[in-house]
């Protein structure tokens, strides 16, 4: 499997991290090709007999692998500031970063992004998006209306200063005058942008190119989605959503390699469903049973700390993200979360108004109405950290597995039953 995509199937933190870093070790690139450090994922690896955490944001989690080339793509929004600290704590650590390639087309996100990212949340109140607040959206909205940085202009001062100009003449006016904010000094951006320039250096490549020529080698391409399907721009709750596409088709547009050259598809599904940030969320628990799932599943932002919201597994969500992604297999991680219940609820469709829904409304109005349809499943007991195969797993573990496949319409090739690497189920 040469050129392999991997989609978070919810709202995120499904445990990509730890997905990508489990194949990390048989794939020879891994490639982010959306988002910046809005990302979170934690990766718990075995060293030396301990359990070590690594909490990762911009770059890809193939970094932690000693043989894999990590790869920031095209689509990515680079805060450098933020890239080189977390050089410097994996170097710190003893991870070798000295593979890793930057896309010369890849967006910078500069200071001033970060400061309108901030007002426009506090400035929209009630009807805020609950963003993490790193300037991704208004770095996007800059690339769409074609006055962005991009790492290629950090070599050439005439272009950038003519840039930050253009683009502060706009910012600086509405973030004085909207937000009753100060604004940027050219000087001070191009100075900033400018000192990562050396040390940026050696690692900016034509990464499309790259690729290109290790797909025709034969070697392995791991592309890493941030965020995930309903986040999506395009495909996701809309206007609660990050600003890229997050889906498998995103893996593309934001890496320069064709739609013919990938050979599948998986997809990250979390037994249960969290959210972080505003938005519509069918099966949210406001009881204690959303207390267990978040205290549980510590189901806290790796970026920003925020509570993440929880409910049951809704499989109307996963049968749209097997549709939208052109899933070839899920990975259900945290299913030993779900321990100790007597009754696990699926929610199998929805009511909206009145009237049954089996698959994901296109109206979003509709969505925001949208009822949960659930079907109890039995539970079950059992410690089920140690399983390994899937008959190691109790009756009813297999039985919630095998009807979640059902209903998500693709086959679930692993279950992840713990955080640490080995704690995982492969099914063949
Ligand atoms: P933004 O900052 O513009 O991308 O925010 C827009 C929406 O996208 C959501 N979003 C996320 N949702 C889940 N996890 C994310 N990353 C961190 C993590 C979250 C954290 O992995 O733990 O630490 O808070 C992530 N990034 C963006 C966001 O909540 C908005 O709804
Ligand atoms: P990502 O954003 O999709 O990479 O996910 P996050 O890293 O933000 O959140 C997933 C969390 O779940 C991390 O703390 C992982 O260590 C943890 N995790 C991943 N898979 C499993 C699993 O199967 N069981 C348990 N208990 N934790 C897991
Ligand atoms: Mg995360």
């Amino acid at each position: 499997m040469p050129a392999i995509v991997l989609v978070g199937a919810q709202w995120g933190d499904e445990g990509k991290g730890k997905a990508t870093d489990l194949l990390g070790s048989s794939v020879d690139y891994v490639v982010k090709f959306n988002g910046g450090n809005n990302a979170g994922h934690t990766v718990v690896i075995e060293k030396d007999g301990k359990r070590e955490k690594y909490a990762l944001h911009l770059l890809p989690s193939g970094i932690l692998s000693p043989n894999c080339t990590p790869v920031i793509g095209n689509g990515v929004v680079i805060d450098l500031s933020v890239l080189f600290e977390e050089l410097d704590g994996l170097q710190a650590r003893g991870i070798d970063t000295s593979k890793l390639l930057v896309s010369a087309n890849a967006h910078v996100i500069p200071s001033y992004n970060r400061t309108i990212d901030k007002v426009t949340e506090r400035f929209l109140g009630k009807r805020r998006i609950g963003t993490t607040g790193r300037g991704i959206g208004p770095t996007y909205a800059d690339k769409m209306n074609r006055v962005g940085i991009r790492i290629q202009d950090l070599y050439d001062e005439g272009i950038l200063r003519q840039k930050v100009e253009a683009a502060l003449e706009l910012k600086n006016q509405i973030l004085a005058k909207v937000y009753n904010t100060r604004g940027s000094e050219v000087d001070e951006v191009v100075e900033e942008l400018l000192s990562y320039a050396g040390r940026l250096a050696p690692m900016v490549a034509d990464t499309s190119l790259e690729l290109s020529r290790a797909l025709d080698r034969g070697d392995t391409v791991l592309f890493e989605a941030g965020q995930a399907t309903l986040l999506d721009v395009d495909h996701g709750t809309y206007p609660y959503v990050t600003s890229s596409n997050a889906v498998a088709a995103g893996a593309c547009t934001g890496s320069g390699v064709p739609p013919t050259r990938i050979d599948s598809v998986i997809a990250i599904l979390k037994a249960y469903t969290t959210r972080v940030g505003e938005g519509p969320f069918p099966t949210e628990l406001h009881d204690d049973m959303g207390e267990f799932l978040r205290k549980t599943g510590a189901e806290f932002g790796v970026t920003t700390g925020r509570p993440r919201r929880c409910g049951w597994l809704d499989t109307v969500i996963g049968r749209y993200a097997t549709r939208i992604n052109g899933v070839t297999d899920f990975v259900i991680t945290k299913l030993d979360i779900l321990t100790g219940l007597e009754k696990v609820p699926v929610c199998v469709a929805y009511d909206v108004d009145g009237v049954r829904h089996d698959e994901m409304p296109v109206n979003q109005t509709d969505f925001h109405h949208a009822k949960p349809i659930y079907e109890e499943l039995p539970g079950w007991w059992e410690d089920i950290s140690r399983c390994r195969t899937f008959e190691d797993l109790p009756a009813n573990a297999q039985a919630y597995v095998l009807r979640v496949e059902e209903l998500i319409g693709a086959r679930v090739s692993a279950i992840g039953v713990g955080p640490g690497r080995d704690e995982i189920i492969e099914r063949f």
